[in-house]
């Protein structure tokens, strides 16, 4: 089987990857291991940065996100008990951020895809890549699950496929095959362990605050987020080591309201907890972010840690910048932007790591950390909270760098 773009992965860098083509006329097929369900319902992100937002409009793909989405026109730092609000709109100019999860948005661009033809193949195996720096490359892998209902070619014969393309992009995250299909030598990936994790919850509750909250308390961080008028979602620093059964409900609650006590008394809303996760803490970039005919984009290439809210974000400016490089080669037969797209995307993955490692080491407590250390992240959170220019630095972050040739 032929196509012209070979998608691994239906994360949000393949999907939306996937459908930014279609809007250029491309056709690609996205390889995807596991359900459309269990891709659905897998809860992790909560945050878009004002460039997603405005992707997904332009893209057709913002009804939904602008109706049950909410927008956050700042956020509050509180340190030692003290409210500090962060004001987006005020400091970048009118940007602003949704909290709307990935797992909706998930849903959108699979609903769009197979709206329009879209080709997904859930529940494939073995994906392997080969001749990827022919200008033939292919995709090998075993068919699992029955594609007749799910936009694909209807062939649901239990044996191994081969796809022919131009192009391989290799969306399929962290713990994917497509970066291992690179040689080593061929590869540079640097890293950055965090000597903590987060304890992420999901509860039945009200919202307990109109913005998010982060929050550093002597003994560490917490995070009160939100997915809905009845759905919360609160996260707070821990061993990365910790199981998420270490955390009774009621460890959760009493660190929560520890971390989050104010001097007048705040405390969170409180509710059934139905979803408890514990993810580790890194940073992680391989470069470059191609190899002949085959791309990486998204967590394929890189991970931060999820403070700054960048991980999902990212992976959407990598797949709008190859999707145009990929439009101007198929349009123009031009490659100029293709051999430009890992520098480029590398540009914007460095500013993000940056800021993500910065807000993670600014607003955790370090175990092991000396008397020097906690006194510089004290005088840190001090400038930060009565500095308008660091407030600045922080907000236009968070909101999302500007895309367009200022920055890029
Ligand atoms: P993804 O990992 O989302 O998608 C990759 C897809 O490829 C998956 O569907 C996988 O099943 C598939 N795949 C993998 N190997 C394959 C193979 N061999 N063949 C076929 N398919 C394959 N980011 C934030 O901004 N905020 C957060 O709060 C946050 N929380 C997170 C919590 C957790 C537990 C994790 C793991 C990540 C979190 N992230 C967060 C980061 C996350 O949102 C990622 O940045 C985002 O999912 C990146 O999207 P993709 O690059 O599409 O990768
Ligand atoms: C979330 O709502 O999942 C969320 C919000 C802000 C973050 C990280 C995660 O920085």
């Amino acid at each position: 089987m032929r196509t012209q773009v070979a998608i691994i992965g239906a994360g949000p860098a393949g999907l939306m990857l996937s459908h930014l083509l279609y809007l250029q006329g491309i056709e690609s097929v996205v390889l995807e291991r596991r359900s459309r369900d269990a891709i659905c319902a897998t809860i992790r992100a909560g945050v878009l940065e004002q460039g997603t937002v405005d992707l997904m409009s332009e893209a057709g793909l913002g009804d939904r996100m602008r109706r049950e989405g909410f927008r956050h026109e700042g956020t509050v730092l509180r340190v030692g008990g003290i409210d500090r609000r962060i004001d987006f709109v005020d400091l970048t100019g009118g940007r602003a951020v949704m909290v709307y999860a990935q797992h909706e948005v998930i849903k959108d661009l699979v609903d769009a895809r197979l709206a329009t033809g879209g080709d997904l193949r859930f529940e494939v195996a073995n994906v392997s890549l080969h001749d990827l720096a022919s200008s033939r490359p292919t995709v090998r892998y075993d068919n699992l699950g029955d594609h007749g209902d799910h936009g694909g070619n209807g062939d649901d014969r239990a044996e191994p496929q081969t796809v022919q393309a131009d192009f391989i992009v290799g969306c399929d995250g962290t713990h994917g095959v497509s970066r291992a299909a690179i040689a080593s030598q061929a590869l540079q990936t640097v890293e950055h362990r965090y000597p903590y994790g987060w304890l992420g919850m999901l509860c039945q509750a009200p919202p307990s605050s109109d913005e998010l909250i982060y929050a550093l308390g002597d003994d560490g961080f917490a995070l009160v987020s939100t997915r809905s008028l009845h759905v919360q979602r609160m996260y707070l620093q821990c061993d990365p080591r910790d199981q998420p059964g270490d955390w009774s409900d009621d460890r959760i609650w009493s660190t929560l309201r520890a971390r989050l006590a104010t001097r007048d008394g705040w405390q969170p809303k409180e509710g059934t907890i139905f979803d408890k996760t514990v993810v580790g803490m890194r940073s992680s970039v391989t470069e470059p972010m191609r190899h002949g005919r085959l791309f990486l984009a998204g967590d394929a290439a890189h991970v931060v840690p999820p403070t700054g809210a960048k991980g999902l974000n990212l992976a959407m400016s990598d797949v709008r910048l190859l999707s145009r490089a990929l439009a101007r080669f198929y349009r123009h037969h031009r490659e100029d932007l293709l051999d430009a797209y890992s520098a480029t995307a590398l540009r914007r993955v460095w500013r993000a790591q940056r800021f993500s490692w910065w807000m993670t080491s600014l607003l955790h407590r370090a175990p092991g950390a000396d008397a020097f250390e906690r006194k510089l992240q004290d005088a840190e959170l001090d400038y930060l909270t009565r500095s308008r220019a660091a407030c600045t630095a922080l907000a236009e972050n968070y909101v999302g760098l500007p895309v367009g040739p200022l920055w890029d």
